[in-house]
C-alpha cells in the first residue's frame, strides 16, 4: 500500500449455523474470549439469536449465534428455534457452517440443503478436532464436503481447545466488506444484562437436570434492581406440569439451591457485583406450544433478524 492511501475500516455480519449440539456457541465464545452464549451437552441449548461483537483494530466482526436447526417441529418452540436460525442466514456477509467431525446426520444434510440455496460465502468448520483420534479420518470428510457445494474454505477446528480458530478468523477477515463500525469497539453483545442473567440460570438448569426437563422450562426475570452494593434479582422458572416443578425444586429444595448457588457465583463474575438471587418455580401449562405464551416469555418475532 502506498503511503498516501488510507486504510479503510471493515465491518461485517457472520452467521454461525448448524444442527444442534455441534459446538456453535462454544465456537462463538472461544472467538470472543468470553462466555457469552450458554452451552451444554444437550441439544437445543441455544434458543435465541445472540450477537457477539469483536473489534480488532479496523475490523469489526458481528457474529450471530443461532439455535441448532433441527427436524423435530412438533411444538411452537421447535418452530421458533428453526425460524430464528434460518432467518439469521439472510442478509449476512458470511456463514460459518459448523459440523461435528465425528458424526454427520440427516440434520446436517438438511442444513447443507439450505446453504446450497443461498449465495453468501460459506466456511465449513469440522469441529471437535480434539476428539478425532485419527487425523486421516479428516480427508474423506473434507472430500465429501467439497463435493457437496462450493465452500469458501473448509477448516478443521476445536472450539473447545482453540486449534484452528485463528485460521477461521483470518479467513473471515478477508470476507468482511469495507464500511464503518456499527458498534463501539468495547461492546460485546446487543443483549441486556437481564437477558444474559436469565440465560445463565437456564444453563445451570439445563446442565443439572435430566434429559427431558430442559425442554419444558424457561426462565423469566421478574426483578432486577440495584440495592446499594447488591443487585437484587428474582427469576421465575416456568415449567409445564406440577410434577416437573417438584423435580426442579428437588428433595427439600436441594436441586433449586444447587442451581441457585452455581448461577449466583457465575453471575457475580459476569456482572462484577454482589448478587442476591431468588428463584421461584411456577407452572404454566403448555407454554412451549403456545405462540402467545412464547411471545410473553421473550421468544419474540422482533428478536429475529
Ligand atoms: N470435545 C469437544 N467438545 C466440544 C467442542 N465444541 C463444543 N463441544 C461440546 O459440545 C457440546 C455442545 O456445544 P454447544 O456449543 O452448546 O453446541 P451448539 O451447537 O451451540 O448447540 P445448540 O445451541 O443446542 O444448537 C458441549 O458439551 C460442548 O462442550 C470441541 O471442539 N471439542
Ligand atoms: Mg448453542
Amino acid at each position: 500500500m502506498s503511503g498516501t492511501e488510507k486504510q479503510q475500516s471493515k465491518s461485517g455480519v457472520v452467521a454461525i449455523v448448524g444442527r444442534p449440539n455441534v459446538g456453535k456457541s462454544t465456537l462463538m465464545n472461544r472467538i470472543l474470549g468470553e462466555k457469552l452464549s450458554i452451552t451444554s451437552r444437550k441439544p437445543q441449548t441455544t434458543r435465541h439469536r445472540l450477537l457477539g461483537i469483536k473489534t480488532v483494530g479496523l475490523s469489526q466482526f458481528i457474529y450471530v449465534d443461532t439455535p441448532g436447526i433441527h427436524s423435530n417441529v412438533e411444538t411452537a418452540m421447535n418452530r421458533y428455534l428453526n425460524r430464528a436460525a434460518t432467518s439469521s442466514m439472510d442478509d449476512v456477509d458470511a456463514v460459518v457452517f459448523v459440523i461435528d467431525g465425528e458424526k454427520w446426520s440427516s440434520e446436517d444434510e438438511a442444513v447443507l440443503e439450505l446453504l446450497k440455496k443461498q449465495r453468501r460465502p460459506v466456511i465449513a468448520i469440522i469441529n471437535k478436532l480434539d476428539q478425532i483420534g485419527n487425523r486421516e479420518k479428516l480427508l474423506p470428510m473434507i472430500e465429501k464436503l467439497s463435493g457437496q457445494m462450493e465452500f469458501n474454505s473448509i477448516i478443521p477446528l476445536s472450539a473447545l481447545k482453540g486449534q484452528g480458530v485463528e485460521q477461521l478468523e483470518k479467513q473471515l477477515e478477508s470476507l468482511l466488506p469495507e464500511g464503518s463500525h456499527l458498534y463501539d469497539e468495547d461492546q460485546i453483545t446487543d443483549r441486556s444484562e437481564r437477558f444474559l442473567v436469565a440465560e445463565r440460570i437456564r444453563e445451570k438448569l439445563t446442565r443439572q437436570l435430566g434429559q427431558e426437563l430442559p425442554y419444558a422450562l424457561t426462565v423469566e426475570i421478574e426483578q432486577f434492581k440495584e440495592a446499594g452494593k447488591i443487585t437484587d434479582i428474582a427469576a421465575v422458572i416456568w415449567v409445564e406440569r406440577e410434577g416437573q416443578k417438584g423435580i426442579v425444586i428437588g428433595k427439600k429444595g436441594s436441586r433449586l439451591r444447587s442451581v441457585g448457588k452455581e448461577a449466583r457465583e457465575e453471575l457475580e463474575q459476569l456482572l462484577g457485583r454482589k448478587i442476591f438471587l431468588q428463584l421461584w418455580v411456577k407452572v404454566r401449562a403448555g407454554w412451549s406450544d403456545d405462540d402467545r405464551a412464547l411471545q410473553s416469555l421473550g421468544y419474540r418475532e422482533d428478536q429475529l433478524l
